[in-house]
């Protein structure tokens, strides 16, 4: 049943708020049964790429030669390089350097949070590894000294790194203490529960399924709302100059 045009969606010059209703799917080069939701892309404005792919048994995911990121969002696969094989579940993460051949093939049905952007090198800094881990196995800390409202950084703190990518838990009724307009950009999956969204000069209803991209300088804070705790998914570009 359509609903007369009406949609929660929305995408501005500085942001974009994708939500299911509005999401088409297309197949990505490489990828074997399975599909992919490009939530947002340089064609979109961003300096990188955000997909969330649906594989079947079986299902494989494409190709790219620049650094990926993925993160197990339901379901089991199997990630391997030419020297590291790792089975991922639910929780799961995985950092892919660029130029690192691999195959992602799930073993069940499975959805995947995927985050691709070219590296950007730092002097004679070296470049990341291949890094697999488990969101569960990552120490929480609160941010600002709220205990309500806790991070966890997937990623190493390391320079070699040029984006991060954290999870972010709300107790209802927890807030970002300030609204954040900052030069680094946010993809950011709504994984958890909802609340209200500030994204430039508006206040968005958001709810687990919804995608956020938010450009650099783009006025946000978040506020979780309802009886159980929000939580997302947030990439940023770290560690580098802006004048780059
Ligand atoms: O890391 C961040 O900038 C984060 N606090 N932003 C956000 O949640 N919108
Ligand atoms: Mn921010």
């Amino acid at each position: 049943m359509h609903k007369l045009g009406y949609t929660r969606s929305t995408s501005q010059r500085g942001h974009l708020l994708h939500t299911p209703d509005t999401f088409v799917r297309t197949v990505l080069p490489g990828m074997e049964h399975a599909t992919a939701v490009v939530h947002i892309s340089p064609a979109g404005g961003a300096a990188f790429t955000q997909y969330s792919a649906d594989l079947e048994p079986g299902g494989n995911l494409g190709i790219t030669s620049n650094q990926r990121f993925i993160y197990v969002l339901e379901g089991a696969a199997d990630l391997a390089t030419e020297t590291i094989f790792h089975p991922l579940t639910t929780g799961s993460y995985a950092y892919l350097p660029e130029d690192c051949p691999h195959t992602l093939t799930a073993q069940q049905t499975t959805r995947l949070a995927v985050i691709e952007k070219p590296y950007e090198s730092l002097g004679s800094t070296a470049s990341p590894d291949v890094l697999v881990g488990h969101e569960d196995k990552v120490l929480s800390v609160p941010l600002n000294d709220d205990p309500d409202l806790q991070v966890r950084n997937l990623l190493p703190n390391s320079s070699s790194f040029d984006f991060a990518v954290n999870t972010m838990t709300y107790q209802p009724g927890a807030a970002l203490s300030m609204v954040e307009v900052h030069v680094m950009e946010h993809g950011l999956l709504m994984l958890e529960g909802g609340g209200i969204y500030r994204l430039g000069e508006q206040w968005h209803p958001v709810a687990a399924g919804d995608f956020i991209w938010m450009g650099p300088y783009c006025p946000q804070w978040f506020g979780a709302i309802g009886k159980r705790p929000a939580k997302y998914l947030i990439y940023k570009d770290w560690n580098r100059n802006p004048l780059v």
